[in-house]
């Protein structure tokens, strides 16, 4: 397949054994590989049930593997990292989410691209916007710029009711 790109976002709340979970996101960067550009690493208080928050940050990543192929290499990274099948959404070491592809949308039954709730999610498109403002997401037609402004339009409305 042709070289292609895509945003990866990445996430950690729990400590692993390269340290902290900003030193998890920096060693899954380097276990990834083609990574082009790194948003910064932010904190984010968690949404769900776990109680820790996050450290979030999402990265773009070259790549000629096709969406199921790098979904694979992802999860086999998240299992190298000493994450645990458990409760959903619980506490983990590493989080890997592919958010957006190059060649467009990808549906099969393990994959979904662009990803379902990035949308809705501000611990995603904050550190999209750093890295990739003009992107446009396939589905909406809209930038990843409009996006995440209607996102915080909406987180404000909800603190404000
Ligand atoms: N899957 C389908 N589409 C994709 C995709 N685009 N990228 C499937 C990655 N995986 C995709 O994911 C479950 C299955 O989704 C995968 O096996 C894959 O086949 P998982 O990572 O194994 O499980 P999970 O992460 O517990 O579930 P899920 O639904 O991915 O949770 P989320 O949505 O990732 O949420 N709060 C803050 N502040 N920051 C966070 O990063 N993350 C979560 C997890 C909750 N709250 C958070 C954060
Ligand atoms: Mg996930």
């Amino acid at each position: 397949m042709a070289r292609t790109s895509y945003v990866v976002a990445l996430g950690s709340n729990r400590r692993g054994r390269h340290g902290s979970p900003r030193a998890e996101i920096a060693a899954a960067l380097a276990a990834i590989g083609g990574v082009t550009a790194v948003s910064p690493i932010v904190t984010t208080p968690p949404l769900g049930p776990s109680l820790r928050r996050f450290a979030n940050a999402a990265a773009i990543i070259e790549s000629d593997e096709a969406p199921p192929a790098l979904l694979c290499r992802l999860k086999a990274i998240e299992q190298a990292f000493g994450r645990r099948r458990g409760r959903r959404w619980g506490a983990r070491v590493i989080d890997l989410d592919i958010i957006l592809w190059s060649g467009g949308a990808w549906a099969d039954a393990r994959l979904t691209v662009p990803h379902r709730a990035f949308r809705a999610r501000g611990f995603v498109l904050g550190p999209l916007l750093a890295i990739a403002p003009g992107w446009r997401d396939p589905l909406t037609g809209r930038t990843v710029r409009q996006l995440a402004h209607r996102q915080r339009a909406v987180d404000r409305r909800a603190r404000d009711a």
